[in-house]
């Protein structure tokens, strides 16, 4: 699937909003969130527009397992390879942005 004109995170990919950079490739974006709920609270996005990580699955799971890769290293980077990955899924859950996005807490210990 592609950019999508209305999508936020796909603006942020294609530049046209800022964000802080925290790692990019051919098909992988992360940028540090602006709302963040830990020390290190980064997102990752595939450049591909998904609406959610099922739909990631079901299309490329490639890419899914690679956004994985990427919080691992982001998390080896930033707090001994500890970290938590969130893929809220649906309105109910707290998804906000339909643009499946990962989001890497780590940097510090975490509450359980
Ligand atoms: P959610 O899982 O869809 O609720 O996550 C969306 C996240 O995107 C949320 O944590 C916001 O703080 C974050 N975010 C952002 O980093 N930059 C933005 O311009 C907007 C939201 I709007």
């Amino acid at each position: 699937m592609s950019a999508s004109d209305d999508c936020l995170f796909c603006k942020i990919i294609a530049g046209q909003i800022p964000s802080s950079k925290v790692y990019e490739d051919d098909t992988t974006y992360a940028f540090k969130d602006i709302n963040p709920k830990a020390k290190v609270h980064v997102l990752v996005v595939p450049k591909e527009h998904y609406a959610n990580a099922a739909e990631l699955a079901a299309k490329d799971p490639a890419e899914l397992a690679h956004i994985v890769s990427v919080a691992q290293r982001i998390a080896d980077d930033s707090f001994h390879g500890a970290y938590r990955l969130v893929f809220n899924t649906g309105l109910d859950a707290g998804q906000t942005v339909f643009h499946v996005h990962a989001h890497v807490l780590t940097g510090e210990k975490l509450d359980e």
